[in-house]
């Protein structure tokens, strides 16, 4: 394999040189009741990312699947998503990468004038019942040691903005972050705010086919989006946010 990793790590990790999608496998696990494991694969055939949109995932990158059975309702699963990108914009940021968090869920590097790039993106998928998560599998795909010219547009990557990166570490990173605030969940909207470049922006949410533009507030305790419209605030679960130039 192009990469070890032997991490020390509270997950069992699972690695693969070429997988469709770690999401799936993970998914596939949980159906064979595992937990507590984490998916990595150096490159991705078949990577998604929201809205079954295609998620680019050449061999380079850190692409992995972080599957768990956390005791709590689905209304609070929008917080492991919110420490994935805690998690990943720290690794990022130990890396010498200038990495935020752009509401809800991707990992960017803000340029001048409002711009801002992509560096990874997390896709949270989940089985259970209205009381309680049965499983919850967190995907987490990082720009790792990739060149622009490998990737989408609007897309960047570690190795681009602070050179080659040490994937085994900074897996390990995430993956001691990620763990720190899945056991205390209360500390993960701080934690977010302080990461955060979506609050104060002039942003444009697409929300089930309608649009919504306005000033970002804060996040509430579950990770949703207050936003000051013209017509007043609007809070927003989820969606497609978009920063617009000052
Ligand atoms: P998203 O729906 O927010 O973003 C998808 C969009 O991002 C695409 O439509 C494209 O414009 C852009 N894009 C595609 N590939 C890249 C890339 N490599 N870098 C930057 N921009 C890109 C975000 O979805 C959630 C992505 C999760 C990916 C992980 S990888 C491990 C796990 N397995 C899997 O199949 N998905 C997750």
């Amino acid at each position: 394999p192009a990469i070890e990793y032997g991490l020390e790590a509270p997950f069992a990790v699972e690695y693969h040189e070429t997988l469709a999608s770690t999401n799936d496998r993970a998914r596939e696990l949980a159906g064979s009741g595992e937990t507590d494991v984490v998916v990595v694969a150096d490159e991705q055939t078949g990577g998604r990312g929201r809205l079954e949109r295609v998620w680019d995932a050449p061999a380079g990158g850190v692409w992995l699947s972080i599957l768990c059975r956390p005791e709590i309702p689905p209304a609070r699963a929008p917080l492991y998503t919110l420490a994935a990108a805690v998690a990943t914009a720290r690794a990022a940021r130990e890396a010498g990468v200038d990495a935020a968090i752009k509401w809800p869920n991707d990992v960017i590097v803000p340029g001048d004038g409002g711009d801002y790039r992509k560096l990874a993106g997390i896709l949270t998928e989940m089985e259970g019942e209205t009381d309680r998560v049965a499983w919850l599998v967190v995907g987490i795909g990082v720009n790792a040691n990739l060149e622009a010219a490998d990737l989408p547009e609007g897309a960047t990557s570690i190795c681009d903005e602070a050179g080659v990166v040490g994937r085994r570490r900074f897996v390990q990173r995430v993956l001691e972050t990620f763990d720190e605030y899945r056991s205390n969940l209360d500390a993960v909207i701080p934690a977010w705010r302080d990461l955060a470049a979506t609050p104060g922006q002039r942003v444009r949410i697409e929300v089930a086919g309608t649009e919504l533009v306005g000033r970002a507030v804060d996040v509430d305790g579950h990770g949703a989006l207050t936003v000051a419209t013209d017509e007043g605030e609007r809070t927003v679960t989820t969606g497609d946010c978009e920063h617009l130039r000052p």
